[in-house]
């Protein structure tokens, strides 16, 4: 608990509030910032403690401020684990989301869609998840106070945020698919044998991130409500190569539909 205690000590050194909504962005997903009103910011290289961001379409800044009339905290950038991160390294800023009073976490991705269904650009609101990464964020020694030894993971995806999210976009016109995220180390893309295994296992989409977040927060209690942008298709035509850059532009242009999903939800909490 020292390193924690020291970094959010530095965070309520700089922002005295108590902030109820934690928000993770995704690659290329940064623009709900927009939406905010923005309190404070802090660069993740001026916090104690703190991974830095390394990859392209994540800025690296926590964001306070306020949204759908609520105190929020956004994450500009997430860390992953194939940037060299320790699934803690991963997960500590969802502990320190929690020990500065977030009860409720929104995460958003950018996925490669494996779903015959989806097209790029679609939303898939994740129901559950598989983690392929072969470690976990909890290995070690259990931080009692923080959690139980052996956490439930029956409802890692709040069900009833995913049924609230539904109403919503039912009622802003806004189409979203509801499936199974499947987390792996990458940074390489997936194969094409390796897409349909994928899709055996039971994953609709694919990325690199998310479920070890969403691992800490639920041993810490906190309700998760996480949404992937497809941008880019696993189960495609065999000439279709996939960039990050291509990535990046289908988050860009889904960004808007996601944004109004999360700000709703704030709204509703
Ligand atoms: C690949 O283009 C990157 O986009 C996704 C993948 O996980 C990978 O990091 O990023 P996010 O999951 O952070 O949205």
């Amino acid at each position: 608990m020292g390193r924690l205690a020291e970094t959010v000590g530095f965070i309520k050194s700089r922002y005295p509030h108590i902030p109820q909504v934690g928000i993770v962005l995704g690659s290329g997903l940064g623009n709900l910032i927009a939406e905010m009103e923005v309190e404070a910011e802090i660069s993740y290289e001026d916090l104690p403690h703190f991974p830095v961001s390394t990859v392209e379409g994540h800025s690296g800044k926590l964001i306070f401020g306020e949204l759908g009339g609520k105190k929020v905290l956004a994450m500009a950038g997430r860390f992953h684990y194939y940037e060299g991160y320790t699934a803690q390294e991963v997960a500590y800023p969802i502990r320190v989301m929690k020990l500065l009073g977030i009860g409720t976490l929104l995460i958003s991705n950018a996925a490669g869609g494996m779903h015959p269904d989806f097209a790029v650009g679609d939303l898939m609101i994740i129901s559950d998840q598989i983690s392929l990464f072969t470690v976990n964020p909890l290995l070690g020694k259990n931080e009692e106070e923080l959690g139980p030894r052996f956490p439930d993971m029956s409802e890692p995806y709040s069900k009833a945020l995913v049924k609230k999210a539904r109403a919503i976009a039912h009622d802003k016109g806004i189409k979203v698919h509801s499936g199974v995220y499947v987390g792996v180390t990458g940074p390489t893309f997936e194969t094409r044998a390796e897409y349909r295994m994928l899709h055996l296992l039971g994953a609709d989409a694919v990325g690199m991130s998310t479920v070890q977040e969403v691992i800490v927060a639920r041993h810490m209690g906190i309700q998760v409500f996480a949404l992937s942008v497809i941008t880019d298709l696993g189960i495609r035509e065999e000439d279709n190569i996939i960039t990050h850059e291509e990535v990046l532009t289908a988050a860009k242009a889904a960004e808007p539909r996601l944004t109004t999903l999360f700000k709703e939800l704030v709204l509703s909490l």
